[in-house]
């Protein structure tokens, strides 16, 4: 008898397949049901499925740093895996603690480590794909899984949608023709559990926000209002950095706390458009805009031009931009048009207030004309930089920068507040920090900590 048979005999007969009618959890009656849990009282059989795995892990060939183990069942097979190749492994909590760390993933790893998940069954992928979320969050690449039975419920397809590889010891049809040809149950049986399975194709529900995503017309104001709900952040990173390989790998660090990354492309020593493409898969991952702080400031025709072309080619990439008036709304006009010609939704912000000390921008007819120029193109202008509330209208979203909640300014100019005196004082609804977070030890704690102080008190007044 093969290996393959001989384990799902022993699973039949510890009765991890039982086969009448049984109620699941979404009140669906099936004629299958399959219960793994109880591999952990037989030590052989537990062998025997790592194994298994071993084996389809030296087969295909996947590299990888660390595994790991989806809670509860599969977390013993992935601890003998991980002895077996002498790699550590890492766990996703079912919950992140709320107290101390606040942890998700446990276990030590690198950024950019690759990691792979082990599942005990899939049926619609989506503990899977959750775990690798996770996983993504941290930084960590993660392209494979490795499951014990596949129930063929289009768990195969959903994880191939997020790029994950599915490998799995056994497919549910494999499990009933084996057991009919030993014997254990009738061709009828059998026939009984195929049709339920196909009748029971589960696509996941896709997440609002990911149909927005790839509903390019979604509009971008309300792309972004719906990431700062969905993410409770309403935090723009301001990413100061003169390398898009750093950006890139913070992002990926931090991409899960902020709203939106702000970047300045003319900053950086090793731009390329496959590197900004980089970026950007990593902020429709992670559900982030990405702002090029472009501050255009020229006449309309040449705005267009830098806009598309060039180097850069920002419109390509960048959600929004943002943009001085100064020169009049031509500018804007001339901006607006130019997106037209991408095939995604893109928005600009208008610079009405600076930050930095002694700024021209700061006096009432000049943000005046540019709320008017916000108005007259408000399908294209979607919010303000400002250091006061410019209006009333819930339409315009005002982003603060000059945060930080230790230092009051630097040598040049620069002029700070605190996150609640921004969003309380000055009425922002974005705060942008960058020096507060990019000099601090540790980024990831600090964009966290920046983040929950930003959202409770925007919380706290606008009440959302
Ligand atoms: O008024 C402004 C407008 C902008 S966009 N003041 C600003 O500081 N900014 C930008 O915000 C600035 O270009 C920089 O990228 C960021 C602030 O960085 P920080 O390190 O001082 O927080």
């Amino acid at each position: 008898m093969g290996a393959i048979d001989q384990l799902i005999l022993q699973l039949f007969d510890i009765e991890a397949f039982k086969f009448g009618s049984f109620k699941l959890k979404s009140g669906i009656q099936s004629p299958i049901y399959i219960d793994l849990r109880v591999i952990i009282s037989y030590p052989d059989i537990l062998r025997s499925v790592a194994n298994h795995m071993n084996n389809i892990l030296q087969n295909s060939n996947v590299s990888f740093n660390e595994i790991c183990g989806v809670p509860y069942t599969a977390l013993p097979i992935a601890s003998i895996i991980c002895v077996d190749y002498k790699r550590p492994m890492l766990l996703r909590r079912k919950e992140a603690k709320n107290y101390g760390t606040k942890k998700i993933i446990e276990g030590k790893f690198r950024p950019n480590d690759r990691c792979i998940i082990i599942e005990d069954i899939v049926t619609t992928g989506s503990s899977v794909i959750e775990t690798a979320e996770s996983l993504w969050a941290e930084g960590l690449q993660v392209t494979d899984a490795i499951v014990l039975i596949d129930r063929e419920q289009h768990g195969e397809k959903n994880l191939q949608e997020k790029n994950i590889r599915l490998h799995r010891v056994l497919k549910i049809s494999e499990v009933l023709d084996c057991l009919v040809r030993h014997g254990k149950i009738t061709e009828e049986v059998s026939k009984n559990v195929s049709e339920f399975i196909h009748g029971n194709q589960m696509q996941l529900p896709t997440l609002k926000i990911e149909i927005e995503d790839k509903n390019i017309s979604i509009p971008i104001r309300q792309r972004f209002q719906t990431i700062i709900k969905e993410k409770k952040s309403n935090l723009c990173l301001s990413a100061d950095l003169t390398s898009l390989d750093e950006i890139i790998e913070l992002s990926n660090l931090i991409g899960k706390n902020i709203c939106m990354l702000k970047i300045h492309c003319d900053i950086l020593t090793d731009f390329s458009m496959d590197k900004i493409q980089e970026l950007k898969d990593v902020s429709r991952r992670l559900n982030f805009l990405l702002l090029e702080d472009r501050k255009f400031a020229d006449i309309g025709n040449t705005v267009a031009l830098q806009y598309t072309k060039g180097l850069f080619q920002i419109a390509e990439w960048a959600d929004l931009v943002t943009v001085h008036v100064l020169p009049g709304e031509g500018i804007v006009q001339a901006l607006e048009q130019a997106a037209q010609t991408i095939n995604e939704s893109r928005g600009c912000l208008l610079i009405a207030q600076m930050s930095s000390k002694g700024a021209l921008t700061n006096n009432e007819d000049y943000v005046n004309g540019v709320i008017k120029c916000a108005e007259k193109y408000s399908d294209f202008v979607i919010g303000f930089i400002s250091q006061s509330r410019l209006t009333t209208s819930d339409k315009y979203l005002h982003c603060t920068p000059g945060v930080h909640l230790t230092n009051t300014g630097d040598q040049l100019g620069q002029q700070y507040v605190t996150p609640r005196q921004a969003i309380d004082g000055r009425g922002a609804d974005i705060v942008i920090v960058g020096r507060a977070i990019l000099d601090s030890i540790n980024r990831v704690k600090t964009a966290e900590a920046y983040q929950q102080e930003c959202y409770q008190v925007y919380e706290e007044l606008r009440k959302i």
